[in-house]
């Protein structure tokens, strides 16, 4: 079976687009992915593989979505049957925009299949879930500090209640291709900010 026949195996609706719902295991991507497509969601086999998924559809703004609910994934270099099927996912859907989901309660440990994602060129928009449970253990997560720092729209969820799942179905459409080298440059930039900061204890110049 040739990849481009695979693809056309999955029943997705002409037009619109494909949103890519990827990130680490547990995050709450179905539970987002339930509150997004309510009932209009099918569940597939993946081509070729015996991994399952969730597809689904819904329409905001005049503009029809197609969600895919990706495994769950720690990086882009795949260790497992599922890991493996959300790299074809990537591969097999480039025009895809992706939604990359964080636990607001571990952002730092997925970022990094975030910033995989990025460095691929697809557009993107970052949705910081958990955040009742960020709450509940007193972390707090400065959303507009983390946008600033990527360069593409990051939405606060709580998709247990539904809370934010709204504003960030509307903010899809603003989903942008982020800028790698403007990324790296922020972060040795903050790095530099504290490693001065640093250098100044005890001098008492300042
Ligand atoms: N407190 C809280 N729990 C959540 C939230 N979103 C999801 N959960 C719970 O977290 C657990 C994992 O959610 P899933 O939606 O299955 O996570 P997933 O990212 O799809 O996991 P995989 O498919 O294994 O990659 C479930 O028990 C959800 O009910 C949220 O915003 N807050
Ligand atoms: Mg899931």
């Amino acid at each position: 079976m040739t990849e481009g026949k695979a693809e056309k195996n999955i029943d997705l609706p002409e037009g619109g687009t494909i949103v890519l719902m990827l990130g680490n295991p547990n995050v709450g991507k179905s539970a987002l992915f339930n509150r997004m497509t309510g009932a209009n969601a099918v569940v597939s086999n993946y081509p070729g593989t015996t991994v399952d998924f969730m597809s689904g559809t819904f329409i905001e703004s005049g503009h029809i979505y197609t969600i895919i609910d990706v495994p769950g994934t720690y990086s882009l270099e795949p260790r497992d049957a599922a890991e493996e099927v959300a790299v074809r996912m990537l591969r097999d859907h480039p025009d895809a925009t992706v939604m990359v989901v964080l636990d607001a309660t571990k952002t730092d440990r997925g970022l990094y299949v975030a910033l995989e994602v990025m460095e691929r060129g697809m557009p993107c928009i970052v949705a910081v879930n958990m955040m009742d449970a960020a709450h509940e253990k007193k972390i707090t997560v400065d959303i507009a500090a983390l946008q600033r720092l990527l360069g593409v729209p990051v939405v606060s969820t709580t998709a247990t209640s539904g809370e934010g799942v709204r504003n960030l179905a509307e903010m899809l459409r603003k989903a942008q291709v982020a800028d790698i080298g403007a990324i790296a440059e922020r972060l040795h930039g903050e790095g530099q900010a504290r490693e001065s900061v640093r250098g100044c204890d005890g001098c008492g110049g300042c």
